[in-house]
């Protein structure tokens, strides 16, 4: 494997979650996969891979995971992602797939390449750009926690922050309405 191009999170030799993305381009956007990640305490390991440019290095990561100890793989790609689907096909690990909106079509076509699997080898799609980024980690700490209680526990203190942030905002909204509608009368 290629060592510049691999991004290990605390030197972890057995990565929980394999992150692909097709092109370091890409890597802006899916970066918040890796915050995210590290904030559940998942190891993870990032690499670049591409389906159509390196397709034996897909199939050796791919079809390597799972001796790894891998128990998810997420595959991010723009433009025509072919990335994930191939992926899938040289595993039976759990496969998220991030569409990401790098071509001038803005996504698009990466969703419909993503997530129109035909049936027998599943991709599991989430939303376009960083919020799939984001929901891709969720994703995985959702599997991973099934086995996992530490990780459980990280998920809904997750769900109590972001709850808590609604309440803030919410509060400052009505106080901000509340100022508009005395101007009023
Ligand atoms: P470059 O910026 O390297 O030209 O890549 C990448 O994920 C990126 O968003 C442009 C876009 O091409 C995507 N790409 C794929 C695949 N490999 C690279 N969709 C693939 O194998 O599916």
């Amino acid at each position: 494997m290629n060592k510049e191009r691999t991004k290990k999170n605390k030197g972890e030799a057995k990565p929980q979650v394999l992150v692909i993305m097709g092109s370091d381009s890409d890597l802006p956007v899916v970066e918040e996969t890796g915050r995210m990640l590290a904030e559940f305490g998942i190891s993870f390991e990032m690499t670049i891979a591409s389906a159509h440019r390196t397709p034996e290095r897909v199939l050796d990561l791919a079809g390597g995971a799972e001796k790894r100890g891998v128990e998810v793989i997420i595959a991010a790609a723009g433009a025509a992602a072919h990335l994930a689907g191939v992926v899938a096909s040289h595993t039976v690990l759990p496969v998220i797939g991030i569409p990401l909106n790098s071509s001038p079509l803005q996504g698009f076509d990466s969703l419909l390449s993503t997530v129109q699997m035909p049936p027998g080898v599943p991709v599991a799609t989430v939303s376009v750009g960083k919020a799939g980024a984001k929901n891709a980690a969720i994703l995985a700490a959702q599997i991973i926690g099934r086995k996992d209680k530490e990780v459980v526990k990280k998920l809904i203190a997750h769900r109590k922050r972001m709850a808590a942030e609604v309440g803030e905002r919410a509060g400052a909204v009505r106080g901000r309405s509340a100022e508009a509608s005395r101007g009023k009368r």
